[in-house]
């Protein structure tokens, strides 16, 4: 087993690819740059200098997850009081911890997006979604970081175990790195076993999971699919998808600390305030997550300890048998109640662990599913979606 390190050249070029991705300023990349620069020389083994590093790996998965954290934007005026300070730049003062220079426009003024949260709060050192970089040079650099060890594992997607993990294959490595428990779902090519040319190691997602789980202080799994298994573990599966706490602890018994934060997509916020109670000290990881890893009143359940349709502007406004009845329009403005045609907000988790989707809405406080007339799918619930299922009956002779 070797290792690679990266020149200081080749990480900063890395960086700037990457951030192009995330669509940051000019300002941001020299900021980045700035920081990561002082923190990284010669790939110090405490690099970089964030409050929470992160390595982000995607399995079996729609690409919802990812797409619901890259559209973040916080709320300064949100009354949860993590994701305010958040959304109040004051994560870095309240640590007593140095800020680095704000981009105007970011930051003081409470307009931060999730390019903000990556420089100011997480580094994601490795993630295939947002970064510009691809082959070598950034899965060389991913090995490292995984010699160096204590970052947190996000997995978001589901992990498919059949036929050796090959329904889903995720990065492919210089070297052997065969030697442990993930070694059967991994592949080593030795393209000339006579010669001098490289070996190589090509890593299914079950297989990686394990090999990056083995030295993560944590694992963060984000969404059903990565908490639960979700759609791709759902009857008929051919793949064996399992949630990355079959995978990890329970098949294989690794015994790490798992957090979940389930949903279908999850709302980026119940991913941001979980990072930030965490960060803040709010948020014990051995202590503070329920049976089923979910963080206390954090992810979900942000503001209730009642059930999902309390807090329905439809509750109490009748409960017709059709879905036309239900919606909203100029003699029903609030809608009616959509239980009579499938909806499963009864089934989105019990009190401090449901979803709070009816008064945090969704796409910047702006909607929500039966809000729009969409009867709730129950996505956060372990079910999903075989016990919601099915989502649409075809109505007799229409
Ligand atoms: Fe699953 Fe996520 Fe649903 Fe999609 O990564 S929780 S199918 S929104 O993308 O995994």
């Amino acid at each position: 087993m070797f290792s690679y390190k990266i020149t200081r050249r080749q990480f900063l070029k890395w960086l700037s690819a990457s951030a192009v991705a995330l669509g940051l300023s000019q300002t941001d990349i020299l900021k980045m740059e700035k920081r990561l620069e002082a923190a990284i020389t010669d790939c110090d083994p405490d690099f970089p200098s964030s409050l929470a590093r992160v390595i982000w790996i995607t399995g079996q998965d729609c690409g919802g997850c990812a797409t619901t954290i890259l559209n973040y934007l916080a709320d300064p005026a949100d009354p949860d009081p993590v994701l305010n300070v958040i959304a109040k730049n004051k994560v870095l003062k309240l640590l007593d911890i140095e800020a680095v220079t704000t981009a105007p426009g970011q930051g003081a003024d409470g307009n931060i997006d999730i390019a903000e949260v990556v420089l100011e709060i997480v580094t994601i050192d490795w993630g295939y979604i947002v970064m510009a970089a691809s082959g070598d040079v950034a899965n060389q650099h991913l090995a490292t970081l995984r010699e160096h060890g204590g970052y947190v594992l996000m997995i978001d997607g589901a992990i498919p175990i059949n036929a050796s993990g090959k329904y889903c294959q995720v990065f492919s490595i210089p070297g052997d790195w065969s030697g442990g428990i993930w070694d059967s779902y991994i592949t080593v090519q030795d393209p000339d076993p006579t010669g001098v040319a490289l070996k190589r190691t090509d890593f299914t997602m079950a297989g990686a999971a394990l090999w990056l789980a083995t030295n993560a202080a944590a694992v963060v799994c984000l969404g059903t699919c990565a908490s639960w298994g979700g759609i791709p573990a759902a009857k008929g599966s051919v793949t064996g998808a399992k949630s990355g706490w079959e995978w990890i602890n329970k098949i294989n018994g690794m015994k790490k600390v798992i957090a979940n934060i389930p949903g279908c997509p999850p709302h980026p916020d119940w991913f941001i305030h979980t990072v930030g109670a965490y960060i803040l000290g709010l948020l014990n990881l051995d202590t503070d997550l329920d049976y089923k890893g979910r963080p206390r009143n954090t992810s979900t359940a942000i503001y209730s300890d009642q059930f999902f349709c309390r807090d329905c502007t439809r509750r109490d406004m009748g409960m017709p048998t059709t879905i036309r009845g239900c919606q909203k329009n100029a003699t029903n403005p609030k809608g009616k109640c959509l239980a009579k045609v499938g909806c499963n907000g009864k089934n989105v988790g019990s009190a401090f662990l449901r979803a709070d989707c009816p008064t945090r809405k969704w796409n910047n406080h702006t909607n929500w599913c039966v809000g729009n007339n969409m009867p709730c799918q129950g996505c956060t619930d372990p079910g999903f979606p075989d016990r919601t299922s099915p989502f649409y009956k075809l109505l007799k002779n229409t």
